[in-house]
């Protein structure tokens, strides 16, 4: 899972005897898919990661029931999750089904599960701090994301196009809207990190990207969303930790529009592709600490 997605699962794994981490099938059939390998002299099907394309073993019709499959997976291409890990690390809709298993959990995960099970609450973030490429590409990896969307708001054009918002016309921001468990993190923890993840002090600007389009703004959704916004900044500000006064923006979300296809998971289809953003070593959690 190089891309994080999940594949596998202890419940559909079995003792083939090979050694192989060896299951009936993937957690979805969609995470992964299957070509034809036909290296070392044999017609094998290969199984790739349907996401990050990367190789995690072989398919063979020898496995037992329900399905007769054997996935045969190479353990170093699975990063493995154990129960009680899967909440911390956003995977917290996965433990219900150990539990409909009868599988005994420890306490915390039990607490977890029926957390999970409980509420299929979501929650949106609407984000802005540049090129919405790199924005989504980190954002999209923090615990209990469930799904994020680039797109263009702040401003006033109707349909904006990439060009529009990049132009500057109608003054929309690159955005990302993150949608999450809230049994799982919380506003404050994502706002959290959106100012570790972007510099907030360059108005108008984010690296070496300039305009409008790339300022830093929180659209909030509600007034609870808009206290807490106003807090955090508040407080990363507070921290002195960028050196320089923090310039976010903190307005009312208007309407959202979403970026063209291409846009959307960009540095996932292009890995390598251009980013300015990262993740800087601070801690907004406890004021009093010093880098
Ligand atoms: N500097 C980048 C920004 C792209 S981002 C989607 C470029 O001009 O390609 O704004």
């Amino acid at each position: 899972m190089v891309s994080g997605v999940p594949l596998f699962s202890s419940l559909d794994k079995y003792d083939s005897g090979t050694g192989w981490p060896s299951f009936t099938r993937p957690i979805d059939p969609n995470a992964v898919k299957t070509v034809q390998d036909r290296s070392l002299s044999m017609v094998r099907t290969e199984v790739r990661s349907a996401k990050a394309n990367s190789h995690l073993g072989h398919l063979f019709d020898d496995g037992p029931a329900p399905t007769g499959k054997r996935y045969c997976m190479n353990s170093a291409a699975l990063r493995f999750v154990p129960v009680e890990r899967l909440a911390a690390e956003g995977y917290g809709q996965y433990l219900p089904a150990f539990e409909k298993a009868g599988v005994k959990l420890p306490a915390a995960a039990a607490a977890a599960a029926a957390a999970a099970a409980a509420s299929d609450k979501r929650e949106t973030a609407l984000l802005a701090g540049g090129c919405f490429w790199g924005m989504q590409d980190l954002l999209r990896k923090q615990p209990g994301v469930v799904r994020t969307e680039v797109g263009y708001t702040g401003g006033t054009l109707e349909h904006p196009k990439y060009d529009d918002v990049h132009a500057g016309r109608g003054g929309h921001a690159e955005a990302v809207k993150v949608v999450f468990d809230p049994a799982v993190t919380s506003y404050e923890d994502i706002l959290l990190f959106f100012f570790r993840m972007h510099d907030p002090t360059t108005k108008n600007q984010q690296g070496n990207d300039v305009g409008v389009s790339y300022r830093s703004a929180i659209f909030y959704e509600n007034a609870a969303q808009k206290k807490t916004a106003e807090e955090v900044r508040a407080r990363v500000d507070a921290s002195g930790k960028w050196r320089k006064p923090v310039v976010t923006e903190i307005i009312a979300a208007g309407p959202f529009w979403p970026a063209e296809a291409e846009h959307q998971d960009y540095l996932e289809k292009h890995p390598g592709g251009y980013t300015c953003h990262y993740v800087r070593s601070f801690d907004f959690k406890s004021p009093a600490a010093k880098e």
